[in-house]
Parts: C-alpha cells; sequence; structure tokens
C-alpha cells in the first residue's frame, strides 16, 4: 500500500490494490462473490473467514482508497450514511461535535434524529475561522466534522487552521470529502484525522453504486471502526467494491472534465440576466476564492445559483432541462440537476433552510462530463422556458 503513497493519483487509481490476480495472472481484479471461506482446521485460514468481516474484492478497494486519500487504513461501507454512523458510534456517550452548520440533509437528519440523544451538536458556520477557535477552546469537544465545500451552499472552511486548533484541545477531525474528491483535496495532509466520502458520487462517479468510505492514519481509531463495521455489519458488497474499483480507474480523466466545463458553466450563469447569484469556488466572486485556490487542487464540478423569479422559476426551469436530469445525487459521469430544498435537504426544517440560505429559488448541479456546449444550450433551453 505504502509504495504508491508518492506516485501521483493519476497512476494510484489504477494501480493500488489493482495487483493481477495470482492463479490466473487477470489484470482485472475478480469479483470474490462469495459470502464465507474454507478453513483448513478451525482457526486456519489465509486471513479470510466471513465476508461481512472480510472480502478480498473489498480489501483492494480499501488498498486503493487508502492510497488515494493518502491514509494508512481505509474501510469500505455500504453507503455514506453508514461510515458516518460508524463515526458517531466510535465516539463516547455524551461526545460534544462542532458540526458544519451546511451539510447534507442525510448528515443533519442522522445528527438530529438518530445520535442527537447520544450525542450533544453544536452547529455553526465553520467558515468565520477565528469564532470556531473559540467556541473549541471553550466548548472542548470531541469531534468536529467538516463539509467542505458544502453542500449545497460550497462554503469553504480552513482545514490547515481547524486541524491545528482542534489538536490543540484534543479533538478529532472528520471531513466529509465527497464533493471534492480525492483528486483535488486531500484533507489527511492538511492535518486532518478522518476522511469520509459517499463512495456513490465521484469516487465510483457512474451513479450505479451506493457505498461509503473512511479513511484514516490512526490505527486504534481504525480497530474501533473495524469492530464497529463488523459488529453492526454495513460492510460493502464483493460486486458493488469490484464496480468502485473499475469506477475509480478514470477518477483523474473524469475530475478534470467536471472541472473543465463547471467553470465555462459557472462563468456562463454568472453573466445570464435571470440569475440573481451564482455560488462556485472557482469563481472570483465566491467569498473564499482564495482559500479554495490555495487548499484545493481545483475547484470541481458542483456549482449552485439562485434563479430569479422564485420557487416557480426555479420548477419550471427544472422541468425543462433534457440533459441535466432532475435527479438526487451528484459526482456521476452524466449530468444531474436538483432543488436543495424540496429534494436533498427537505429534512432540515425551513426555518433553519432559511436562516442558512438554501432558498427556494436555489438549484444544484453536478456537472456532468458531456460536450460543455451542449450542457450550456440546455440550460439556455431551461431559462427560455422560465
Ligand atoms: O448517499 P450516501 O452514499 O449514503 O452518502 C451520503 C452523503 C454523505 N455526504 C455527502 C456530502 C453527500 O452529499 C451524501 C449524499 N448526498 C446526496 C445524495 C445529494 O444529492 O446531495
Amino acid at each position: 500500500m505504502k509504495k504508491y503513497h508518492k506516485k501521483n493519483i493519476a497512476t494510484k487509481v489504477l494501480h493500488a490494490g489493482n495487483h493481477p490476480e495470482e492463479g490466473s495472472g487477470a489484470i482485472t481484479p475478480p469479483i470474490y462473490q462469495t459470502s464465507t471461506y474454507i478453513q483448513k482446521s478451525p482457526g486456519k485460514h489465509n486471513g479470510y473467514e466471513y465476508t461481512r468481516s472480510h472480502n478480498p474484492t473489498r480489501t483492494r478497494l480499501e488498498e486503493n482508497l487508502a492510497a488515494i486519500e493518502n491514509g494508512k487504513f481505509a474501510l469500505a461501507t455500504a453507503s455514506g450514511m453508514s461510515a458516518i454512523m460508524l463515526i458517531m458510534h466510535m465516539l463516547p456517550a455524551n461526545s460534544k461535535i462542532i458540526c458544519g452548520d451546511d451539510v447534507y440533509g442525510g448528515t443533519y437528519r442522522l445528527f438530529t434524529t438518530v445520535f442527537h440523544e447520544r450525542h450533544q451538536f453544536i452547529f455553526l458556520d465553520t467558515t468565520d475561522t477565528k469564532n470556531v477557535k473559540k467556541v473549541i477552546k471553550k466548548e472542548k469537544p470531541q469531534l468536529i466534522w467538516l463539509e467542505t465545500p458544502t453542500n449545497p451552499l460550497l462554503k469553504i472552511t480552513d482545514l490547515k487552521a481547524l486541524a491545528e486548533a482542534a489538536k490543540k484541545e484534543g479533538a478529532v477531525t472528520v471531513v466529509d470529502n465527497t464533493f471534492m474528491s480525492p483528486f483535488f483535496q486531500n484533507p489527511l495532509s492538511l492535518g486532518i484525522d478522518i476522511v469520509v466520502h459517499s463512495l456513490t458520487k465521484y469516487i465510483n462517479g457512474h451513479s450505479d453504486v451506493v457505498g461509503g468510505a473512511i479513511i484514516l492514519n490512526n490505527k486504534k481509531n481504525y480497530e474501533k471502526l473495524f469492530t464497529l463495521q463488523n459488529s453492526i455489519g454495513p460492510s460493502q458488497s464483493p460486486f458493488d467494491s469490484w464496480l468502485v474499483l473499475r469506477g475509480l480507474k478514470t477518477l483523474a480523466v473524469r475530475m478534470r472534465t467536471h472541472q473543465e466545463n463547471a467553470v465555462k458553466i459557472a462563468h456562463f450563469l454568472e453573466q445570464h440576466p435571470q440569475v440573481e447569484r451564482v455560488i462556485y469556488p472557482g469563481l472570483k466572486s465566491h467569498p473564499q476564492f482564495k482559500l479554495a485556490s490555495t487548499q484545493m487542487n481545483g475547484f470541481g464540478g458542483m456549482i449552485t445559483f439562485f434563479i430569479k423569479g422564485g420557487i416557480r422559476a426555479a420548477k419550471k426551469f427544472l422541468e425543462n432541462v433534457e440533459y441535466f436530469s432532475l435527479a438526487e445525487s451528484l459526482g456521476g459521469v452524466e449530468s444531474l440537476i436538483e432543488h436543495p430544498a424540496i429534494m436533498t435537504h427537505a429534512s432540515i426544517p425551513p426555518k433553519i433552510r432559511q436562516q442558512l440560505g438554501i432558498t427556494d429559488n436555489l438549484i444544484r448541479l453536478s456537472v456532468g462530463i458531456e460536450d460543455v456546449d451542449d450542457l450550456i444550450s440546455d440550460l439556455k433551453k431551461g431559462f427560455k422556458a422560465v
């Protein structure tokens, strides 16, 4: 695993974990579609006993994930949410958790309706580094949960600064790196303790798998998380692990195209008369453009914008685009479009959504790898229908 750490990610996605199968020499690793493994004598085996605990296809994926996030250990889970759940279970009861105020609606729901009785959550705007530092010092939390850029408002948090502040108080830091993928951002290299991914998104990239991952360097925490995964059961299946390994091979080429298209579309939207405001970390108008430029290796493929004309205009627009499919999720090769207030972030109470700025005229784009001129024509069609 370690030998790949100094290689470029475009090489790692192809080679880490992807060693040819020993028996036949098959260059594509097989799918070990098995639930159990033969033992020579009770307790005497080749390291594999039962697929909930270990599976060779999943091991290969975990080796790859660790390498591309510059971590020592990785766990592949059945969904992004189950990866997040395992981290919540890892903490002692009554832990204090500082959480960014703009996170995926499902994460917010998990924290406020499942784990709210076990832990105490403090939601904060983590773009305000000074204030977060102050709260860390005062509250001495066990864990700090960050998304950057956030879902859906694409706010950027200063990871180096907060990792440093958290370390001083003994708090564990977690970054959900789903939006950037390891191609554009490596939180572990910035001092963060644990990285989480929804593999469903850019890492798999083909909208045909639901999966999650946890990547970290601390062996003790890895062992705790492994025991939890093995005990609770949300392990990634062999077939889905294989599909993600396959999808990963093109991560570099996909991410470059996602970004190239997103930059052009963000500029197109910014000058459009029917657009109130565009949020994209690669635009100079983004309030944290400078931080984004230094902390990340790129700006990604996610854009949000506020359309003029309120909910009616938003709905008309969403109903009339064609290549941007109206669907939840993101990070696949095909472009997706959605309405956070009604769809992905509906579980956030309306009052809090309003306070955060997730308004009824907010539209989120996951820019795919189609021809960018076709995508822009499609958006023009949507505006015309409004
Ligand atoms: O869907 P799942 O694989 O369980 O992952 C959950 C998740 C975790 N973290 C982030 C940042 C996410 O965006 C998601 C899932 N998000 C969507 C489905 C969405 O459309 O935003």
